[in-house]
C-alpha cells in the first residue's frame, strides 16, 4: 500500500535555535535538561518493552517524541507550583520530580503506587511533588486546574498552576469555559497545549477549522503564544515568561507547542501502518527528535561528550532496572486497603 501524503511537517528550526537561549545558562543546567529528557525516553522505552509481558495492568499513553515539552515546561516551575495533565501523564510526572518507583508500582497495581494502585498510568498524582491531578476524560483536568488556580489566588499563595493539554482538549466545552473564567479572574494559570496534530487517529484538520489554536485561545482574552515544542530551551523560556506573568498577578497564558508522538496513541509500538498518518511523516519528525538535536547542540558546544553520555545512560539503566524490580517485588493491595482514602459524611 502506498504511504499517504505528509500532512504535518516540522515548522521549527530547533537545531539552529539553541544558541540564543543557551547563552546565559550554566552548563549543568543545560546538561540537566538533556539528562531529564533522556531519562524519560529510556523509561518510556522500558515500559514499552515490558508492556508486552502483560505485568502492567493499565492502559498506557507514551510520550516518546514529546519529551521536550514536559521537561522544558517543568524546568520553569518551582516545587510548590502545581501540574495537572491529561491521560498522557508520564512525561509531566517525571519532569515535575515524580518518583519512578511510585510510578511503576502504580502501573503494576501495587499498594505503594503513587495513588495506592487506584489510578494506573492515566491517574498519576503525587502531592509530594506538586503533581496535583490527571484525568482520563479529555479536558477533565482543565477545570480542576482552573479551580486550583482560583484557590491559590483567593488564599494569596505564591503558586502557579500549569495544565498540560492536547490539541483535542481544546475542543472540549469545559476547556473554553475554563479559559474564559481564568481570563475573567486573571488567574495564575498556564494552559500548555502539546499540539501533536492527532486525537487518537483523527487529524487536526478534520476536527478544527483552519485557524491556529493559539488564535482560538487568544480570543478568550488572554496572552497566548506559540513555541517550538522540539526545542526544550525555547519551551522553558516561553513557560518561564508565562509563569512570571502569573506570579506577578497578570493572569493566565496559553502556550501552543507543536510536537509529535512517535508511537501509537495508546499502548506499545507505532500504529502508522493503520493508515491514519504517513509513515514518512513520523520518520520526518523522528529526524528532529528533541533529545538527539539538543544532544547534538551540546556536543558541538563542547558541553557533552561520549563518555558523559555513556555514564548517564548507565545510571539511568540502573535506576530503571532497580525501579522495575522494586515494583514487581511490591505487594498488591489487600482487602484492608480497600477503604483507605475513602471519605463519607
Ligand atoms: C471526553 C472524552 N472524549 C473522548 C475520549 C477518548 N479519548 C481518549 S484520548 C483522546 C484523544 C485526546 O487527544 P489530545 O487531547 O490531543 O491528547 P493526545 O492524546 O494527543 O496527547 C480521546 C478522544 C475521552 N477519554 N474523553
Amino acid at each position: 500500500m502506498a504511504d499517504r501524503p505528509i500532512r504535518y511537517r516540522y515548522a521549527g528550526k530547533a537545531a539552529q535555535g539553541f544558541q540564543r537561549f543557551a547563552a546565559s545558562k550554566p552548563p549543568e543546567f543545560l546538561i540537566g535538561l538533556y539528562r531529564s529528557m533522556l531519562r524519560i525516553r529510556r523509561i518510556e522505552e522500558a515500559i514499552e518493552r515490558r508492556y508486552r509481558e502483560d505485568q502492567m495492568k493499565t492502559p498506557i499513553h507514551l510520550v516518546i517524541g514529546q519529551e521536550g515539552t514536559a521537561v522544558g515546561c517543568c524546568a520553569a516551575l518551582r516545587h510548590a507550583d502545581l501540574l495537572y495533565t491529561s491521560h498522557r501523564t508520564h512525561g509531566g510526572y517525571l519532569a515535575k520530580g515524580g518518583d519512578l518507583r511510585a510510578m511503576l508500582c502504580e502501573m503494576h497495581c501495587r499498594v505503594n503506587g503513587c495513588v495506592g494502585s487506584r489510578g494506573g498510568s492515566m491517574h498519576l498524582v503525587d502531592k509530594r511533588v506538586g503533581m496535583a491531578g490527571t484525568s482520563a476524560i479529555v479536558g477533565g483536568a482543565v477545570p480542576i486546574a482552573t479551580g486550583a488556580a482560583l484557590a491559590a489566588q483567593m488564599k494569596g499563595e505564591d503558586r502557579v498552576v500549569v495544565t498540560l493539554i492536547g490539541d483535542a482538549t481544546t475542543e472540549e466545552g469545559v476547556t473554553s469555559e475554563s479559559l474564559n473564567f481564568a481570563a475573567l479572574r486573571g488567574l495564575p494559570i498556564v494552559f500548555f497545549c502539546e499540539n501533536n496534530f492527532y486525537s487518537v487517529q483523527s487529524p487536526l484538520d478534520v476536527r478544527q477549522p483552519p485557524r491556529s489554536i493559539r488564535a482560538w485561545a487568544e480570543s478568550h482574552g488572554m496572552a497566548a503564544c506559540t513555541v517550538d515544542g522540539v526545542n526544550v530551551l525555547a519551551v522553558r523560556e516561553a513557560t518561564s515568561a508565562a509563569v512570571a506573568r502569573a506570579r506577578a498577578g497578570e493572569g493566565p497564558t496559553f502556550i501552543e507547542a507543536e510536537v509529535y508522538r512517535f508511537r501509537a496513541h495508546g499502548g506499545a509500538g507505532d500504529d502508522s501502518h493503520t493508515g491514519y498518518r504517513a509513515v514518512a511523516e513520523r520518520e520526518a519528525w523522528e529526524a528532529v527528535c528533541p533529545i538527539a538535536i539538543f544532544g547534538g547542540y551540546l556536543t558541538s558546544a563542547g558541553l557533552l561528550g561520549d563518555a558523559a553520555v555513556a555514564e548517564m545512560e548507565g545510571r539511568i539503566a540502573d535506576e530503571i532496572d532497580e525501579a522495575f524490580a522494586f515494583a514487581l517485588a511490591s505487594p498488591y493491595p489487600t482487602e484492608a486497603d480497600l477503604l483507605r482514602h475513602v471519605y463519607a459524611e
